[in-house]
């Protein structure tokens, strides 16, 4: 029997964010625009903000990582777990930040210089200590740095076997973890190694073992890579391998939006909400991340908008999907009435209520 569903069967869908999904509004052109929030009122807001888990960077969960011993990071994801405890929270990942040490510059697994490399596997073994400490077996590796701005600069072929020898000697230095592969196609590289959801499950067989390395979808990656985020999270289902989700949205293949989800294309959304139904993902704990930023604008007493109406928004599509009237819907497929199937999803989100709490 799965775990989250409700007293009818369904989902109960459980949601979660990072702590840089509240932040100061700084980009490439501009400094930040807010104050920050501490971390512990981050912790709070979660809550209130009716989320259920926080997905942590191995700094976020224990700061200045490169600096402290073992004894140092084992005290500190200590203190971390127990905050998170306190506050009836879980931890959903963690994941290593290998891309803006000095010692990332060219690349983390991928880098041309073998102390780089080194330095790359060892900080990710920390972070999979800290995972560990802080009650999480789920390791993201969001590839950032692994790739080129000129291509000629790196060994294509033999940088895919160095990301395959990385996660192999993760999997192996802890056999209960599991890993999971966040593909990007570009920014910060012009050129990734890892672009879509077909190459991060490709990889996952090219390890020593395939059940444990599975993905995490990020729609405005998929969007930027030109593909559906729908069809993205549809693929890894079907092998089992959709472990975690970072929905957003996305104008467009231009830069890295992490816009609140579904607020610019709303039947995309639907979709994403549609395929995760229809897979089951959540039943046995998986959970609804949302990599959401605020727009740059928003003041600081109003930037945790973006995450509540992110979540909002994911509830209100479940409910269409989970309204939409099935009979009719197979009526138009079964006709091959197409046409009639395209209007008759449209209607149904442009109409009816919606339910005023979620
Ligand atoms: C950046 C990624 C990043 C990861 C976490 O583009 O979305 O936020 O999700 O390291
Ligand atoms: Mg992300």
């Amino acid at each position: 029997m799965p775990k989250f569903v409700d007293r009818q069967g369904r989902t109960k869908y459980r949601f979660t964010f990072g702590p840089w999904n509240i932040h100061e509004g700084a980009d490439p052109f501009g400094p930040p625009v807010r104050k920050s929030f501490k971390f512990d009122q981050k912790i709070k807001m979660l809550k209130d903000l009716g989320f259920d888990g926080m997905q942590f960077h191995d700094d976020d969960a224990v700061p200045d990582l490169d600096g402290k011993s073992p004894a140092q990071i084992e005290k500190a994801a200590k203190a971390m777990k127990r905050k998170l405890d306190n506050a009836g929270i879980v931890a959903e990942f963690v994941a290593p930040r290998l891309w803006e040490t000095p010692r990332g510059i060219d690349g983390s697994y991928t880098s041309n210089s073998a102390a780089d490399r080194r330095y790359a596997l060892e900080r990710s073994k920390k972070a999979i200590d800290i995972a560990r400490l802080i009650g999480t077996r789920d390791i993201v590796l969001w590839l950032a740095r692994e790739g080129t701005y000129v291509r000629e600069a790196k060994n294509a072929i033999e940088a895919y076997r160095k990301q395959v020898d990385a996660i192999n000697q993760l999997l192996d230095y802890d056999k209960g973890i599991r890993i999971l592969i966040e593909p990007k196609p570009n920014e910060p590289m012009d050129h990734a190694y890892v672009p879509t959801m077909g190459h991060a499950v490709a990889i996952s067989y090219m390890t020593i073992d395939p059940s444990r390395v599975g993905a995490n979808m990020e729609s405005a990656h998929s969007i930027l890579a030109g593909l559906d985020p729908s069809d993205e999270m549809a693929f890894a289902l079907s092998v089992g391998k959709l472990w975690s989700v970072h929905l957003n949205d996305q104008n467009g293949p231009k830069f890295d939006q992490d816009r609140a989800f579904g607020m610019v294309n709303l039947r995309r959304a639907y979709n994403q909400v549609r395929v995760l139904e229809l897979g089951g993902y959540g039943r046995d704990g998986n959970m609804v991340g949302l990599d959401v930023k605020a727009m740059r604008p928003q003041k600081k007493a109003v930037s945790t908008k973006h995450l509540a109406h992110s979540r909002e928004m994911f509830l209100w599509l479940l409910d269409k999907v989970r309204t939409i009237d099935t009979k009719a819907e197979s009526a138009l497929i079964a006709a091959r009435d197409y046409e009639a199937l395209d209007r008759l999803v449209m209607r149904h989100l442009m109409t009816g209520s919606l339910p005023n709490k979620v």
